[in-house]
């Protein structure tokens, strides 16, 4: 395994503690799977270093009996299972949102996301094998070995997304252990949600009637309207972000790019959190024209991104290159960041513009 120092030199670091790096974006669209040294890290506290041999899982709250699981049980227990998805966070592409005006939290670009082989255990094995009362209003809280602010992350999800078969308890990404900094040796993954809603480096798991009442839950990753600042917002009436939206970047060319006149391939990634995404429109004219990207998906991946990729002729001068996604709803993205624009700068989705120049 190379080191975290080796990993780090490989990404855009936007902040060391709490350390947050995303990939290149041609580097990310090189490959369907992201390579785990490839993937983004979102941290919001240390990153904690945990014995796997003393690590034990807390299962409690409203099932008839607690459970206290080592790796080694909850593996020989419950049957294993991969999920291919995609993972993102809620704040990918907040640069964009950035330009419109001043927005909290990282810049990032469009590389807070990344797509794994996920394997595990299903959550929903281990909720029914411990007597959940299936279809009950309750949620399934998360509580991790790192300390934010000095009080350990948590947050939850609605009980019927925890029984899905898509939720797992992941101890692999891409058949290797989880790295430290993507949550050695066991984090949940929680396909199409937010990434905030994967807790990493597990530690325990609480079922109960209301969602968890950790700050990360209870006061972040909220949606506000535009007129809500952080003087003036209250957490207890933002929207609780948990289906992340339909979304595309451009990751081919580079923005800056200058280019040769003619045939240029422009490559990128489309996602929706629950829907397919059917349809990807180029422009090579800031949005007046379109045409129809090739798209790239695996089948069984409902819950992974989709490849799109296509060859456009561009004439000397300078170009706006623009994409936006269509869902299986028929519904697209936004044209303007300036459309959704809220003071944390979350679910930045509109159509991804990249000013190129051909010679
Ligand atoms: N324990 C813990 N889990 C966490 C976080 C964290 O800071 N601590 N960050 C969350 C957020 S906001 C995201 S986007 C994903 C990122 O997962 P990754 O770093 O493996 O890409 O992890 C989530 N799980
Ligand atoms: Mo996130």
């Amino acid at each position: 395994m190379s080191s975290l120092a080796e990993r780090r030199a490989r990404l855009i670091v936007h902040g060391e503690t709490p350390y947050n790096a995303e990939p290149p974006l041609a580097r990310l669209r090189a490959s369907y799977r992201t390579a785990a040294d490839d993937f983004y890290v979102r941290s919001h506290g240390d990153l904690p270093e945990i014995d796997a041999d003393g690590y034990r899982l807390r299962l409690d709250g409203a099932i008839p009996t607690a459970l206290e699981l080592s790796l080694e049980s909850l593996r020989s227990r419950y049957a294993e299972a991969t999920v291919t998805a995609t993972m993102q966070c809620a704040g990918n592409r907040r640069a964009d949102m950035r330009a419109v005006a001043p927005v909290s939290g990282d810049p990032w670009d469009g590389g807070a996301i990344g797509t794994a082989d996920w394997t595990g255990i299903r959550l929903g094995d281990v909720l029914r094998e411990a007597g959940i009362a299936e279809g009950a209003d309750l949620h399934v809280a998360f509580e991790s070995h790192d300390l934010v602010e000095g009080r350990p992350y948590g947050a939850s999800i609605p009980l019927a997304k925890a029984l899905a078969p898509e939720t797992l308890l992941a101890f692999a990404m891409n058949g290797a252990p989880l790295l430290p900094e993507h949550g050695f040796p066991l984090r949940a993954v929680v396909p199409g949600f937010a990434g905030v809603r994967s807790p990493k480096w597990l530690k325990r798991i609480t079922v109960q009637d209301h969602p968890s009442d950790n700050p990360i839950q209870a006061e972040d990753y909220k949606l506000f309207p535009p007129d809500v600042t952080a003087e003036t917002a209250d957490p207890a009436r933002g929207h609780t972000i948990n289906t992340m939206p339909l979304n595309a970047v451009i990751c081919e060319p580079a923005r800056g790019a200058r280019l040769a006149a003619g045939s240029n391939t422009v490559r990128g990634y489309g996602v929706s959190g629950d829907r397919a995404v059917v349809r990807v429109d180029v422009s090579g004219d800031g949005g007046r024209t379109w045409a129809q990207a090739a798209l790239e998906h695996d089948a069984q991946a409902h819950f992974a991104w989709t490849f799109w990729t296509i060859d456009l002729d561009l004439p000397p001068g300078e170009h706006e290159l623009a994409v936006r996604a269509w869902d299986e709803a028929g519904q697209t993205q936004p044209a303007l960041p300036d459309d959704t624009w809220n003071y944390k700068g979350y679910l930045s989705a509109a159509w991804h513009r990249v000013r190129v120049a051909v010679e």
